[in-house]
């Protein structure tokens, strides 16, 4: 796939070499157009009216932006013309019906960082593209399989650019909106993150409330060069979660959002069918990880389709060594006996 290649051509050469993706292409088309209105609708900011004003709640008891009611709608009427036979949204409460012989079941966040809405900030489109599966008994049969059963997944992220991440299981690429062709063009054919990383994401405001490991894991990324990991780090959250994703795929780092002590937050904030599954095929399809501090995201097999699970996700030296403070080898080692009783990481 040559640099500045069209997404519809880069989609039929992957279904020329691997017919078994025509549906999936189907579907990846669908959701680019989608993204193509929702990102001229973004676009136009206040100018379109006001954007982050509220309304009803959805499933999860967040309050819906406009922009929510709107990336929903759009979404759901472009998979209306693929073969998708099943769709969770984040935005419904249960697993909505489509085309009932399609082979397709997609899992999708049609508008993530939506609290960025009313301030020009990033926001995205995050989905992910897994086979139909029918059991008795369990109506959301198709989306309780581990993420490894992804076929495909994706982000838009309306930023100043508006770029879709994408795999179809070869690679992570990343392709740019050209604006003046309504279409979607490869700028990235093949991501490659880097092993190591000095850059870390995370919500330091929840210190207080995180478990002791990942206490420990930051305040060693604190202590830098004087500390255990020898080397300064550098701190980046941008409360999207696309946002953050893109910049850790293009240039490495780590991103946690971890479970904590707040309540409702145990199993922390993300979703693990239509965010974390999706982000962790993007990056172990790009050479990165993701976990929940502990466990690969991609064998998580999810029990409702708003299900949280914690995440961790990045360069794999970091996400290897988060995992290093759940296990024990690190968190209790050379800690002062007021480790989280003092100071930053104080319970
Ligand atoms: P919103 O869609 O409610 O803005 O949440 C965005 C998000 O799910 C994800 O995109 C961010 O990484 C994360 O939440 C930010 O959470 P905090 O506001 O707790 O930092």
């Amino acid at each position: 796939m040559a640099t500045g290649s069209r997404l519809d051509t880069c989609l039929a050469e992957a279904v020329a070499a691997e017919p078994g993706l025509k549906d999936t292409a189907a579907v990846i088309a669908a959701i680019a157009e989608a993204a193509t209105d929702i990102s001229e609708v973004i676009g136009r900011g206040a100018l379109g009216g006001d954007l982050a004003a509220t309304g009803a709640h959805n499933s999860d008891g967040d309050v819906q932006k406009a922009l929510d009611v709107i990336a929903h709608e759009r979404v759901t009427a472009a998979l209306r013309t693929a073969p998708v036979a099943e769709v969770a949204s984040e935005e419904a409460e249960g697993v909505m019906d489509l085309d009932p012989g399609a082979p397709l079941a997609v899992a999708i966040d049609p508008l993530d960082g939506s609290s960025n809405i009313g301030v020009n900030m990033a926001v995205g489109t995050i989905f992910g593209i897994r086979p139909v599966v029918r059991e008795e008994g369990n109506p959301i049969a198709s989306f309780t399989t581990p993420g490894r059963a992804q076929i495909a997944a994706g982000f838009v992220t309306y930023g100043p650019a508006t770029a879709l991440v994408l795999t179809l299981g070869h690679g992570t690429q990343v392709y740019v909106l050209d604006r003046e062709a309504r279409a979607f063009r490869l700028t990235h054919a093949a991501l490659d993150v880097p092993e190591a990383a000095r850059e870390y994401a995370i919500n330091a405001s929840n210190a207080r409330h995180w478990d002791l490991p990942v206490k420990a894991f930051i305040e060693d990324c604190l202590r830098g060069a004087e500390g255990p990991r020898d080397k300064d780090f550098n701190m980046r959250w941008l409360g999207s979660l696309v946002a953050d994703a893109q910049r850790v795929l293009m240039r490495g780092g780590v991103f946690l959002y971890p479970g904590d002590g707040r309540k409702g937050y145990a199993q922390g904030r993300l979703r693990l069918l239509y965010e974390a599954a999706p982000i962790a095929m993007l990056m172990e399809q790009a050479g990165a990880g993701a976990t929940d501090g502990e466990r690969r995201i991609l064998d998580i097999a999810a029990t409702g389709i708003h299900e949280r699970v914690p995440l961790v996700f990045g360069s794999v030296e970091e996400v290897a060594c988060v995992a290093t403070y759940y296990d024990g080898r690190n968190h209790a080692a050379g800690r002062s006996p007021l480790f989280g009783q003092r100071g930053l990481m104080r319970s």
